[in-house]
């Protein structure tokens, strides 16, 4: 128990708290048990088609939701919305130089704005990407491209009881393994994620990340970073590696990025804004390519789909994402709620990882089969119970095998509690996490869920479904 809620022991610790305090509120609406069954069944049972006022807390994603400082929505008055040269995008591009370290910046509306960039420049049709683990939208521009993903992470990362301190590791043997099998010259590049956010939001070691540098290097292939949550990738390396203990986050962050050709990056995480995103890159071939074709997918060199305002909130976002205290703050939240679920009993996956914690859904409902999508089937039965959303992160997701039209079941089935940046308090974790403690007790009344409703692309977002 927390000190000051009740104890009579006195505190073993000093607590810290978030390094800001609360100026702008925006309230919320408890929906009923009786309106959130309505809702849900409109939805088909998928919580991205819940309309957002039927929410209480909305742990979907923290991807654009998180608040924002006073500084950026000060520099949003400071929009330049210059259709071309506006001052914000040179704000923009000197953030990623200080903080990322780039060469070459080109802005994009989000983060597969820059991947599908990435795809089409580099990869040709028969070519295949190895990457510590896929991310739906970064393989499927990877495929649209022609492309084939390999997954070459290590085997703890597909394992929810494992607590390897960096199930974000690449295992270098499989790396070695798929250039030996396919040749360097099928491999455009290797795809690298901080906190791989398929597998519970696992971080990669910087130990590791040079080992990979090196074998790339050896083979003459590039190595892009997925940079949309490296921040929080810096936190786990700085806690877990013993020779960073000492090092900032921007300064563990700088040298993720010096062992990289370029990144793609969604600024709507770390980055602490509601849009944008940018390929960098250090080969200017590479940079004159993409500055030829944001122009015919995102909008001019210099903004790249996004408004000259959103592009200052990025570059201001950028600084604040590299403060030590603000990822502190960010990630012990993560970790609050994980370690009173698993104080409670609930399977989730281990160790908590950095922007969510995520249910181990085949534990927590094994009476469920994968065909019946126990995660989606969670997801829906948490948001039944208080009005909380989250999201399925198992076979829905996974999609098809693009070439047999095969499911697949991945060993994940896991649903993501996703904690936006500053914007929900201690004791929205309590709400949330006694939510998934009473659904838990209530687990084998829950029922698995078919597919009415298949979208072609990305199905999990717009898929339907009904209890069975
Ligand atoms: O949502 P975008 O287009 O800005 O970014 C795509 C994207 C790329 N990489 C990674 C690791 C992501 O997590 C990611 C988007 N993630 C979302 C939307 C999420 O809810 O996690």
């Amino acid at each position: 128990m927390r000190p000051g809620a009740g104890s009579p022991d006195p505190p073993k610790r000093r607590s810290w708290a978030e390094p800001f305090r609360i100026k702008v509120v925006e309230p919320v609406h408890v929906p009923t048990a009786d309106q959130r069954r309505h809702a849900i069944e409109k939805a088909g049972y998928n919580t991205f088609l819940l309309r957002s006022e039927d929410v209480y807390i909305d742990l979907l994603t923290d991807s654009g939701t998180s608040a924002m400082s006073d500084s950026q929505w000060a520099g949003m008055m400071l929009g330049d919305e210059a259709y071309a040269g506006s001052r914000n995008f040179f704000h923009l591009e000197d953030a990623v130089h200080k903080y990322y370290g780039y060469r070459f910046v080109v802005p994009t509306h989000q983060g597969r704005g820059a991947e599908n960039l990435l795809s089409k420049i580099l990869i040709q049709p028969g070519d295949v990407v190895p990457g510590n683990m896929y991310f739906t939208t970064t393989r499927l521009h990877q495929e649209l491209a022609g492309g084939r993903f390999v997954d070459v992470i290590v085997d703890e990362a597909h394992d929810p009881a494992s607590t390897h301190p960096f199930k974000g590791n690449v295992d270098l043997d499989k790396l070695e393994a798929t250039i030996r099998h396919y040749g360097a010259q099928r491999i455009p590049y290797v795809c690298i994620a901080g906190t791989v956010n398929m597998a519970g939001g696992q971080p990669i070691s910087l130990a590791n990340l040079q080992a990979v540098r090196a074998v790339t290097q050896a083979h003459g292939i590039r190595l892009i970073l997925d940079a949309t949550r490296l921040a929080e990738n810096a936190f786990f390396i700085q806690h877990r590696e013993e020779r960073y203990q000492h090092y900032s986050i921007a300064a563990i962050v700088r040298e993720m990025c010096a062992l990289s050709d370029g990144c793609t990056m969604s600024a709507k995480k770390d980055s602490l804004a509601n849009i944008g995103g940018f390929l960098a890159v250090n080969d200017e071939n590479v940079f004159e390519e993409a500055r030829n074709l944001v122009v015919v997918y995102e909008g001019l060199h210099t903004y790249g789909g996004m408004a000259g305002r959103d592009m200052e909130a990025v570059a201001r976002g950028i600084g604040e994402s590299m403060q030590d205290e603000h990822i502190r703050a960010r990630v012990g939240q993560v970790l609050y709620l994980g370690q009173k679920l698993i104080d409670w009993g609930v399977p989730v996956v281990q160790p908590v990882g950095g922007h969510g914690v995520f249910l181990d859904a085949r534990a927590f409902l094994p009476h469920v089969p994968q065909q019946q999508y126990p995660a989606q089937t969670l997801a829906a039965a948490l948001y039944l119970d208080s009005g909380v959303r989250t999201m399925e992160r198992g076979a829905v997701s996974a999609g098809r095998n693009r070439d047999t039209g095969a499911e697949y079941l991945p060993k994940l089935e896991l649903v993501r509690i996703t904690i936006p940046r500053r914007v929900y308090t201690q004791a929205h974790m309590d709400v949330v996490a006694e939510s998934v403690y009473f659904v838990h007790e209530k687990r084998e009344e829950i029922r698995g869920l078919r597919m009415t409703y298949e979208p072609r692309y990305l199905r999990f977002f717009q898929a339907r479904f009904e209890p069975l």
